[in-house]
């Protein structure tokens, strides 16, 4: 009997998805949420023809090179950062991730964070808890309006759609900024006008980023940047941290040159700019945007699905339902 190809999986997921995988290979699973350190997971890559990991695992050319027998990874998230594509693709590793399967989520979760951060919700629960009530007045916590504003939104993909979706049905005029340009059927169907970068920056009442984050995106949204934003905008973040210059997002709120700020994702989570921390027109979550249970076990169960496939077993067998970058190793 040949060898059963050996997955290593990075952290616990759910357990009943992730048994599929032991139906065709042996398993090994890290029984823990852990940061890898780069050896430890150099020595867990090392034994795997294939793994399961997700955005808390960074593989670059050193885990790559300490992984002979590696030939497919299966990152569940559609964002896929952690991994250093170039560096795969060279060794002939395929990749894949988990993009649908999250889009609608993740855009309810980037609308509510927008609309928590124009309304201040955040602030107000806190202001409540802390027994402010009986100071109440008229003007207190005051935000602005999230119907009939205008929402930039910058990365016009999949999630950047969807959330352009649901504000039409808040009466709200959708500005974007892509890459390329849709095609102008999209672009009819989701009531969305493309402009320029500054444009987009200049007009938004509410900016939102859903871009992919690449050297490109880097500190995007900075010192000037801001400041090309007007002083009742809201800023949300669901995409990656790396795309804003935190210090001179609290630089802008401390000046008030920006209502609020919506993050979700951070440059060096799960380390925060203390910054941040200090301010108050912000609401800050922990990267759950796509955090609903039905969502996330859905990403591992299309991680999975792709794994399988693209080490040559069950239904899809060699064809992954989602390859990011294609190529095995012989
Ligand atoms: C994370 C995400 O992957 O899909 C992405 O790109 O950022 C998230 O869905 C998820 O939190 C698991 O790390």
């Amino acid at each position: 009997m040949t060898e059963r190809p050996r997955v290593w999986v990075s952290q616990p997921l759910f357990d009943d998805i992730v048994a599929r995988l032991g139906e065709h290979f042996e398993v090994t699973a890290t029984p823990e949420v852990t940061r890898h350190a780069p050896a430890a997971m150099a020595a867990a890559l090392a034994a795997a023809d294939g793994a399961l990991v997700t955005l808390n695992d960074p593989i670059g050319a050193a885990e790559i090179a300490a992984a002979p027998r590696l030939r497919a990874i299966a990152n569940v998230g559609v964002g896929y950062n952690n991994l250093d594509l170039p560096a795969l693709s060279a060794a002939g590793i395929l990749v894949t991730n988990t993009p649908d399967v999250l889009t609608e989520t993740t855009a309810d979760f980037g609308f509510a964070l927008m609309m928590a951060t124009a309304r201040r919700i955040g602030e107000a629960e806190r202001w409540l808890r802390e027994g402010q009530w009986r100071q109440w007045s008229f003007d207190v916590l005051l935000g602005g309006d999230v119907h009939g504003a205008t929402l930039g939104i910058l990365g016009m993909g999949r999630i950047g759609r969807a959330i352009a979706r649901r504000a039409g049905g808040f009466g709200m005029r959708v500005l974007y900024h892509n890459r390329s340009r849709l095609d102008p059927q999209v672009e009819r169907e989701h009531a969305a006008e493309y402009v320029g970068f500054d444009e987009l920056l200049a007009r938004a009442d509410h900016l939102i980023l859903v871009l992919p984050y690449s050297p490109q995106s880097h500190r995007l949204i900075d010192a000037a940047a801001l400041a090309k934003l007007r002083p009742h905008a809201t800023l949300t973040n669901i995409a990656r941290g790396g795309i804003v210059d935190e210090d001179a997002l609290c630089d802008a709120l401390e000046q008030g040159r920006l209502a609020g700020a919506g993050l979700d994702v951070f440059e060096g989570e799960p380390a925060l700019n203390p910054r941040l921390l200090q301010q108050r027109r912000v609401v800050l979550t922990p990267h759950v945007a796509s955090g609903s249970l039905a969502t996330r076990r859905a990403m591992v169960a299309l991680a999975v699905d792709n794994l399988i496939a693209a080490l040559g077993r069950g239904p899809n067998a060699g064809r992954p339902p989602s390859v990011v970058k294609a190529g095995i190793r012989d």
